[in-house]
């Protein structure tokens, strides 16, 4: 290692230029799922730029707007580069000795004062995209042995994992998209375009898509707003938010009483398809229509098109998931694509084969998933996967307070979960909150100690969890772009830290530090990668840091990795089939029409609520903007940019309008992780271009019942001029 910090060998792109020490590296984006590869060009310690890798075969040159502004966080002079101590309103850097011991000993004190469950964690989404998370907070969150473990996973893609466990066995068994194969891709409330694609990596997306249309083939997509996806498609089907689940039904009615079912593949492992025939019989297009906003024949002509198509897939993600019946239609996705023959097929549904196999392996050692082993304490929510649902997190705070300390981990609740504001009270209650995090934000500015990680650029990367969810077969593992300083520490070794401390008597403590710094991340993974379907191992892939190809995604995995007991897909879990009789086709007679609904949105240059210090990412036009219908917004006197109030149950926020017709008469939109005016946050850049946080509206109690999952979209809400 040369003193400036830098690498220069590893990709054999490294070059001296004068006495400049001037090196391209390849890594891979961390900030989304589409694991996009880049080349980092740094000089004497500074990012010069970051572009496309034409040489990675996946991506081939593919980067979005946001991949330039990781420079930008490298050298954000607001990310926390040294552990903060705060007293009161003040903070002070200390040692990461003394940080640690302070996080540490705080948290062993809460567990002997008032149990295990009293100490909680919640962690977010960007541990997906970080290896040494992946392998060592995961495992710490377990060791914590508390019933109070949160994350994103609830107000993301829970209702997905959920019907994956019943239907299929497994929680991961998660099928995704054969995307450069269809002809006939049908997506419910999912923007891939501008979000590059969720449970679905493939850089490049938008050129994936159109390429569909250019062979020939269909792109439908249905959601309450023309989304930029949609302008992309053949056609919109503008549907009222919270219905997918009526409209799917209503396609099945169709596909069964036009005798369309076709098992294909899976003929013979599937039960209880005549629970789902019987389910769908009384529900024909007409009489869902009203309620759904899709016109009959509409819907009829979709379920004929999708059954008779050859390759056809039918996916769902956020805006499918984050709402009242979110696994209802995450469920009857799947059902739509079992008996029309298109799961497990080419240009179908299908499974990823990952180099690194977690969900096989976990299979073979019994661990599928759990579902309702026991509920949280205030509400009766069920656990999933040791977890309990980030809409209940202020009850257990606040209800007798069971929860006396957090540990948040790459997580910023406060503006990502439904009712922030209330969590954001409860919050500031806690006895004892540790926070590892770069920035001082919404959520961290409660902390008693901030752990702050290194930059991105200086870990090494893997996709352990992205790289299952592929549209193709890729592996690629990347060196540090950029060495860490020996005052920083890297995420994975702030939580062994943690964790030595926290578990391990004081006398062999010295000895467990040692043992937890040779616990590294790529150890692992090289492991993994000798145990999985490839002759892979981690110095192969060394010796492509482009990454490689494995190939297309291969028919006839999916039935082989079926995990239920008599290795059958259960069509028709007893609890779904309940909800669905119930409750859902109970509202569908129901005339709701005259409701204004709150959806969310995406945005390109937005990653959920932590990528706003970069000025090159907020310049420009206000992106926090209220989409309202010409009719409503008449209705209420509001012109382009006027101020709104926005209320609902939970709260009110002021929002400027944008006027459109590409939302629905009935629905407006506004999209999350804005709010950054609160006090106590270092984030400069931020706070000039604050907006508003839609999750001060989205309200705790609306909830996809069956999972616990926040119901985001499809919040009753109030619009008045301010
Ligand atoms: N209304 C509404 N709410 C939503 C959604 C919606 O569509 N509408 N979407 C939901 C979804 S899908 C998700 S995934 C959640 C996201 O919810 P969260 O994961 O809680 O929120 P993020 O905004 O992703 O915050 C990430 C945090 O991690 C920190 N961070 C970034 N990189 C690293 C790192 O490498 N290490 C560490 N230690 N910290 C890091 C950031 O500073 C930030 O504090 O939001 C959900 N909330
Ligand atoms: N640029 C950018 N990219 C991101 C992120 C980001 O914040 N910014 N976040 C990342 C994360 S954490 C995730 S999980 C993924 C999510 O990726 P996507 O699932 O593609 O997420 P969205 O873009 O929010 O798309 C959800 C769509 O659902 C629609 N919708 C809302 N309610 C309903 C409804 O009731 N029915 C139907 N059919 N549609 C509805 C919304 O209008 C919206 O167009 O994106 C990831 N990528
Ligand atoms: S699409 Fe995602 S992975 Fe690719 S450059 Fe943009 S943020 Fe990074
Ligand atoms: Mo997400």
């Amino acid at each position: 290692m040369n003193p400036e910090g830098l690498r220069d060998q590893a990709s054999g792109l490294g070059a001296v230029s004068g006495t400049r020490l001037a090196t391209v590296q390849t890594t891979t984006c961390p900030l989304c799922e589409a694991t996009c590869g880049i080349l980092v060009d740094v000089e004497d310690g500074q990012v010069r730029s970051v572009r496309g890798d034409r040489d990675d075969p996946f991506s081939r040159g593919y980067v979005c707007p946001k991949a330039t502004a990781l420079a930008d966080l490298h050298h954000d002079p607001d990310r926390i580069r040294a552990p903060l101590i705060r007293d009161g309103s003040r903070w002070r850097e200390v040692s990461w000795d003394d940080a640690l011991d302070r996080a540490a000993d705080g948290l062993a004190r809460t567990r002997r004062q008032y149990g295990r469950d009293a100490v909680a964690i919640y962690y977010g989404n960007p541990v997906a995209h970080n290896l040494g998370l992946m392998t060592h907070a995961l495992p710490f969150a377990r060791a914590l042995r508390t019933r109070n473990v949160y994350s994103a996973s609830s107000a993301d893609q829970l209702p997905q994992m959920l019907v994956a466990l019943r239907m299929f066995g497994h929680l991961g068994l998660i099928p995704v998209p054969d995307l450069d194969r269809t002809d006939f891709f049908l997506v419910f409330g999912a923007n891939p375009i501008v979000s590059n694609g969720s449970l679905m990596s493939a850089p490049d997306i938008g050129r994936r898509i159109r390429a569909i249309r250019a062979r020939g083939g269909r792109v439908v997509v249905v959601d309450p707003r023309r989304t930029e996806t949609a302008n992309a498609a053949d056609e919109h089907v503008a549907i009222r938010p919270g219905t997918d689940a009526l409209l799917l039904a209503a396609m099945l009615h169709v596909v069964f009483s036009e005798g369309l079912v076709n098992l294909g593949r899976l003929e013979g492992r599937v039960t209880n398809l005549e629970a789902i025939a019987a389910l769908v019989r009384g529900l024909p297009p007409e009489r869902v229509a009203r309620r759904t906003g899709v016109a009959a024949d509409t819907t009829r002509r979709l379920a004929l098109n999708f059954a008779r198509a050859t390759r056809a897939a039918c996916y769902g993600r956020v805006g499918m998931c984050t709402q009242r019946y979110g696994t209802l239609a995450s469920w009857l996705v799947q059902v739509v694509n079992l008996v029309t023959g298109h799961l497990d097929e080419e240009g179908g549904m299908m499974l990823t084969t990952p180099a690194v196999d977690v969900v096989a392996i976990l299979s073979r050692l019994g661990l599928r998933g759990t579902f309702d082993r026991w509920r949280s304490r205030a509400r009766r929510l069920p656990e999933f996967g040791g977890e309990l649902p980030v809409a209940t997190l202020a009850d257990e705070i606040e209800a007798g307070g069971q929860i006396r300390a957090l540990v948040t981990i790459a997580g910023n609740p406060v503006l990502s979960a439904p009712n922030g504001s209330r969590l954001d009270r409860a919050l500031a209650t806690l006895e004892h909150v540790v926070s590892i995090d770069p920035y001082l934000n919404e959520t961290t500015r409660h902390a008693h100690v901030l752990l702050p990680p290194a930059s991105p650029l200086t870990r090494a990367h893997y996709d352990l969890a992205l790289y299952a969810f592929s549209v193709r077969n890729v592996a690629k593992y990347s060196e540090p772009v950029i060495a860490r300083q020996p005052t920083e520490r890297h995420d994975w070794e702030i939580v062994g830290e943690l964790g030595a401390r926290m578990f391990v008597p004081r006398l062999l403590r010295p000895l467990a530090l040692r043992a937890a710094r040779t616990l590294r991340p790529e150890r692992l993974v090289d492991a993994l990668l000798r145990i999985g379907p490839y002759p892979l191992t981690l110095a192969k892939l060394r010796d492509h840091p482009h990454g490689v190809d494995l190939g297309p995604l291969e028919p006839g995995r999916f039935v082989a990795r079926i995990a239920t007991a008599d290795r059958k897909v259960d069509i028709a879990p007893d609890d779904f089939l309940e909800e669905a009789r119930d409750r859902l086709f109970v509202e569908a007679d129901r005339d709701l029409t005259g409701e204004l609904l709150l959806i969310g949105r995406r945005q390109l240059r937005s990653n959920n609520s932590w990528m706003h210090n970069s000025r090159r990412l907020v310049k420009g036009p206000r992106a926090c903007t209220l989409l309202i219908h010409p009719d409503d917004a008449a209705a209420r006197s509001l012109a382009n940019g006027d101020l709104a109030e926005l209320g609902s149950t939970a709260g009110t926020v002021l929002v400027p309008v944008e006027v459109t017709d590409a939302v629905l008469p009935g629905v407006v939109s506004l999209p999350h992780g804005w709010g950054h005016d609160r006090d106590g946050i270092r984030l400069s850049i931020a706070r000039e271009h604050a907006g508003a946080s839609i999750n001060d509206v989205t309200s705790e109690l609306h909830l996809d019942t069956l999972s616990g999952t926040a119901a985001f979209n499809g919040t009753a809400v109030t619009v008045r001029r301010a």
